[in-house]
Protein backbone atom coordinates (compact mmCIF):
# COMPACT_ATOMS: atom_id res chain seq x y z
CA UNK A 1 0.00 0.00 0.00
CA UNK A 2 1.78 3.18 -0.62
CA UNK A 3 1.68 5.79 2.33
CA UNK A 4 0.22 9.07 0.63
CA UNK A 5 -2.34 9.59 -1.50
CA UNK A 6 -2.45 9.10 -4.87
CA UNK A 7 -3.92 11.73 -7.68
CA UNK A 8 -5.56 12.33 -10.72
CA UNK A 9 -3.90 14.27 -13.00
CA UNK A 10 -6.76 15.34 -16.12
CA UNK A 11 -5.19 15.13 -19.51
CA UNK A 12 -7.72 17.55 -22.25
CA UNK A 13 -9.40 15.02 -24.78
CA UNK A 14 -8.32 14.44 -27.77
CA UNK A 15 -10.29 16.76 -30.04
CA UNK A 16 -12.16 19.49 -28.89
CA UNK A 17 -14.67 21.06 -31.06
CA UNK A 18 -16.23 23.35 -28.95
CA UNK A 19 -13.89 25.45 -26.15
CA UNK A 20 -17.40 26.14 -24.37
CA UNK A 21 -18.55 22.88 -24.08
CA UNK A 22 -15.16 21.47 -23.24
CA UNK A 23 -15.58 24.20 -20.14
CA UNK A 24 -18.98 22.80 -19.35
CA UNK A 25 -17.72 19.20 -18.95
CA UNK A 26 -14.35 20.66 -17.35
CA UNK A 27 -16.58 22.53 -14.75
CA UNK A 28 -18.51 19.12 -14.01
CA UNK A 29 -15.53 16.98 -13.91
CA UNK A 30 -14.10 18.95 -11.09
CA UNK A 31 -16.95 18.80 -9.25
CA UNK A 32 -16.11 14.96 -8.76
CA UNK A 33 -13.68 15.48 -6.94
CA UNK A 34 -9.74 16.13 -6.13
CA UNK A 35 -7.93 16.49 -9.27
CA UNK A 36 -4.37 17.71 -9.08
CA UNK A 37 -3.64 19.33 -12.64
CA UNK A 38 -5.05 19.40 -16.01
CA UNK A 39 -2.79 19.08 -19.29
CA UNK A 40 -3.82 21.04 -21.86
CA UNK A 41 -2.67 18.76 -24.89
CA UNK A 42 -4.32 19.86 -28.15
CA UNK A 43 -2.80 18.01 -31.00
CA UNK A 44 -4.07 16.71 -34.45
CA UNK A 45 -1.96 13.91 -36.18
CA UNK A 46 0.70 14.16 -33.71
CA UNK A 47 1.33 18.31 -33.98
CA UNK A 48 0.59 21.23 -31.41
CA UNK A 49 -2.32 23.06 -32.69
CA UNK A 50 -1.23 26.33 -31.35
CA UNK A 51 -4.42 28.73 -31.83
CA UNK A 52 -6.46 26.32 -29.72
CA UNK A 53 -4.15 25.83 -26.65
CA UNK A 54 -4.90 29.29 -26.97
CA UNK A 55 -8.43 29.16 -26.75
CA UNK A 56 -8.28 26.35 -24.37
CA UNK A 57 -5.97 27.57 -22.21
CA UNK A 58 -7.40 30.91 -22.05
CA UNK A 59 -10.83 29.42 -21.11
CA UNK A 60 -9.93 27.04 -18.47
CA UNK A 61 -7.29 29.09 -16.62
CA UNK A 62 -9.53 30.59 -14.36
CA UNK A 63 -11.88 27.56 -13.74
CA UNK A 64 -9.11 25.32 -12.84
CA UNK A 65 -7.65 28.07 -10.72
CA UNK A 66 -10.63 28.63 -8.91
CA UNK A 67 -10.32 24.96 -7.55
CA UNK A 68 -6.19 25.34 -7.06
CA UNK A 69 -5.85 22.69 -10.31
CA UNK A 70 -2.63 23.85 -11.56
CA UNK A 71 -2.63 24.06 -15.50
CA UNK A 72 0.19 22.42 -17.63
CA UNK A 73 0.83 22.83 -21.10
CA UNK A 74 2.08 20.13 -22.93
CA UNK A 75 5.17 20.68 -25.37
CA UNK A 76 5.76 24.42 -25.63
CA UNK A 77 7.35 26.05 -22.58
CA UNK A 78 6.52 29.40 -25.07
CA UNK A 79 3.12 28.63 -24.55
CA UNK A 80 3.07 27.76 -21.04
CA UNK A 81 5.08 31.39 -20.96
CA UNK A 82 2.72 33.43 -22.97
CA UNK A 83 -0.27 32.01 -21.58
CA UNK A 84 0.94 32.23 -17.95
CA UNK A 85 0.12 28.62 -17.08
CA UNK A 86 1.55 26.64 -14.01
CA UNK A 87 3.65 24.57 -16.23
CA UNK A 88 4.88 22.76 -18.83
CA UNK A 89 4.66 18.84 -19.82
CA UNK A 90 7.90 17.80 -22.12
CA UNK A 91 8.18 15.24 -24.56
CA UNK A 92 11.58 13.56 -25.04
CA UNK A 93 11.79 16.18 -28.37
CA UNK A 94 10.64 19.43 -26.16
CA UNK A 95 13.75 20.88 -24.77
CA UNK A 96 15.66 20.51 -22.08
CA UNK A 97 14.84 20.25 -18.75
CA UNK A 98 17.40 22.42 -17.37
CA UNK A 99 16.97 25.01 -20.17
CA UNK A 100 13.11 24.93 -18.97
CA UNK A 101 13.77 25.31 -16.06
CA UNK A 102 15.97 28.35 -16.07
CA UNK A 103 13.18 29.99 -18.52
CA UNK A 104 10.22 29.02 -16.15
CA UNK A 105 11.80 29.68 -12.94
CA UNK A 106 11.65 28.10 -10.04
CA UNK A 107 8.32 27.60 -9.08
CA UNK A 108 6.81 26.43 -12.27
CA UNK A 109 5.90 22.66 -12.64
CA UNK A 110 8.11 20.98 -15.16
CA UNK A 111 7.37 17.06 -16.21
CA UNK A 112 8.75 14.71 -18.69
CA UNK A 113 7.82 12.17 -20.20
CA UNK A 114 10.03 9.04 -20.07
CA UNK A 115 8.23 6.20 -22.11
CA UNK A 116 9.19 3.07 -20.11
CA UNK A 117 12.76 4.29 -19.29
CA UNK A 118 14.01 4.25 -15.79
CA UNK A 119 17.10 6.22 -17.29
CA UNK A 120 15.64 8.83 -19.06
CA UNK A 121 13.57 9.38 -15.48
CA UNK A 122 17.05 9.54 -13.24
CA UNK A 123 18.48 12.21 -16.13
CA UNK A 124 15.16 14.40 -16.14
CA UNK A 125 14.74 13.91 -12.35
CA UNK A 126 18.99 14.88 -12.05
CA UNK A 127 17.72 18.03 -14.62
CA UNK A 128 15.00 19.10 -12.46
CA UNK A 129 12.20 17.86 -13.39
CA UNK A 130 8.89 17.93 -10.91
CA UNK A 131 8.10 14.40 -12.17
CA UNK A 132 8.69 11.70 -14.74
CA UNK A 133 5.83 10.49 -16.38
CA UNK A 134 5.90 6.31 -17.81
CA UNK A 135 3.73 4.55 -20.13
CA UNK A 136 1.60 3.62 -22.03
CA UNK A 137 0.64 1.03 -19.06
CA UNK A 138 -2.62 0.46 -21.28
CA UNK A 139 -3.52 -0.02 -25.12
CA UNK A 140 -4.80 3.88 -25.78
CA UNK A 141 -6.47 5.20 -28.72
CA UNK A 142 -5.91 9.08 -27.35
CA UNK A 143 -2.13 9.06 -28.64
CA UNK A 144 -0.13 6.42 -30.76
CA UNK A 145 2.61 5.45 -27.83
CA UNK A 146 5.57 4.21 -28.57
CA UNK A 147 6.42 2.09 -25.56
CA UNK A 148 4.35 -0.33 -22.98
CA UNK A 149 5.30 0.51 -18.92
CA UNK A 150 4.32 -2.47 -16.51
CA UNK A 151 3.79 -2.14 -12.77
CA UNK A 152 7.30 -3.21 -11.67
CA UNK A 153 8.84 0.03 -13.17
CA UNK A 154 6.28 1.77 -11.22
CA UNK A 155 7.44 -0.39 -7.90
CA UNK A 156 10.96 0.25 -8.16
CA UNK A 157 11.00 3.50 -8.68
CA UNK A 158 8.43 4.41 -5.80
CA UNK A 159 11.05 2.24 -3.86
CA UNK A 160 14.36 4.05 -4.94
CA UNK A 161 13.05 7.43 -5.59
CA UNK A 162 12.15 10.91 -3.98
CA UNK A 163 10.43 12.24 -7.42
CA UNK A 164 6.95 11.67 -8.05
CA UNK A 165 5.77 9.54 -11.04
CA UNK A 166 3.13 9.82 -13.32
CA UNK A 167 1.62 6.74 -14.56
CA UNK A 168 -0.15 7.59 -17.88
CA UNK A 169 -2.14 5.45 -21.46
CA UNK A 170 -5.45 3.85 -21.28
CA UNK A 171 -6.11 4.26 -17.32
CA UNK A 172 -9.65 4.01 -16.47
CA UNK A 173 -11.99 3.50 -13.52
CA UNK A 174 -11.54 -0.41 -13.89
CA UNK A 175 -7.95 -0.77 -14.33
CA UNK A 176 -6.47 2.39 -12.25
CA UNK A 177 -6.31 0.19 -8.91
CA UNK A 178 -3.22 -1.53 -9.77
CA UNK A 179 -1.54 1.39 -10.59
CA UNK A 180 -2.18 2.33 -7.19
CA UNK A 181 -1.12 -0.43 -5.30
CA UNK A 182 2.22 -0.51 -7.57
CA UNK A 183 3.32 3.14 -6.43
CA UNK A 184 2.05 5.66 -8.82
CA UNK A 185 1.79 8.80 -7.32
CA UNK A 186 -0.86 10.40 -10.08
CA UNK A 187 -2.87 8.45 -12.61
CA UNK A 188 -2.96 10.40 -16.01
CA UNK A 189 -5.74 10.57 -18.04
CA UNK A 190 -7.71 11.50 -20.80
CA UNK A 191 -10.25 8.74 -22.35
CA UNK A 192 -11.05 7.40 -18.86
CA UNK A 193 -12.86 10.67 -17.67
CA UNK A 194 -14.14 12.22 -20.79
CA UNK A 195 -15.71 9.34 -22.59
CA UNK A 196 -16.75 7.59 -19.42
CA UNK A 197 -20.13 6.32 -19.75
CA UNK A 198 -21.76 8.00 -16.58
CA UNK A 199 -19.80 11.69 -17.48
CA UNK A 200 -16.95 12.54 -16.26
CA UNK A 201 -17.79 13.91 -12.59
CA UNK A 202 -19.00 10.38 -11.98
CA UNK A 203 -15.34 8.89 -13.16
CA UNK A 204 -13.34 11.72 -11.06
CA UNK A 205 -15.69 10.43 -8.24
CA UNK A 206 -14.79 7.09 -9.02
CA UNK A 207 -10.75 7.61 -9.14
CA UNK A 208 -10.92 9.39 -5.73
CA UNK A 209 -12.75 6.33 -4.39
CA UNK A 210 -9.93 4.03 -5.52
CA UNK A 211 -7.38 6.68 -4.12
CA UNK A 212 -9.32 7.05 -0.97
CA UNK A 213 -9.35 3.04 -0.44
CA UNK A 214 -5.87 2.26 -1.61
CA UNK A 215 -4.24 5.04 1.16
CA UNK A 216 -2.30 3.25 3.44
N1 LIG B 1 1.07 9.79 -23.52
P1 LIG B 1 -5.71 8.18 -22.42
S1 LIG B 1 -0.18 7.60 -23.55
C1 LIG B 1 -0.69 11.51 -23.88
O1 LIG B 1 2.64 6.62 -23.23
C2 LIG B 1 -0.25 10.12 -23.71
O2 LIG B 1 3.53 8.59 -23.10
C3 LIG B 1 1.25 8.48 -23.42
O3 LIG B 1 -4.68 9.31 -22.89
C4 LIG B 1 2.57 7.84 -23.24
O4 LIG B 1 -5.89 8.37 -20.95
C5 LIG B 1 -1.07 9.01 -23.73
O5 LIG B 1 -6.97 8.51 -23.19
C6 LIG B 1 -2.57 9.03 -23.92
O6 LIG B 1 -5.15 6.85 -22.78
C7 LIG B 1 -3.31 9.26 -22.63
Amino acid sequence: MPDHRCRLYLITPPRIDDVDAFAAALESALEGGDVACLQIRCKQDGVLDEELTRAVTARVLPICHAKDVAVIINDSTDLALALGADGVHLGQGDGSVKRTRERLGPDAIIGATCHDSRHLAMVAGEAGADYVAFGAFFPTETKEAPTRADLELLSWWQEVMELPCVAIGGITPVNARELVIAGADFLAVSSGVWAYAEGPAAAVQAFNRIFDETNG
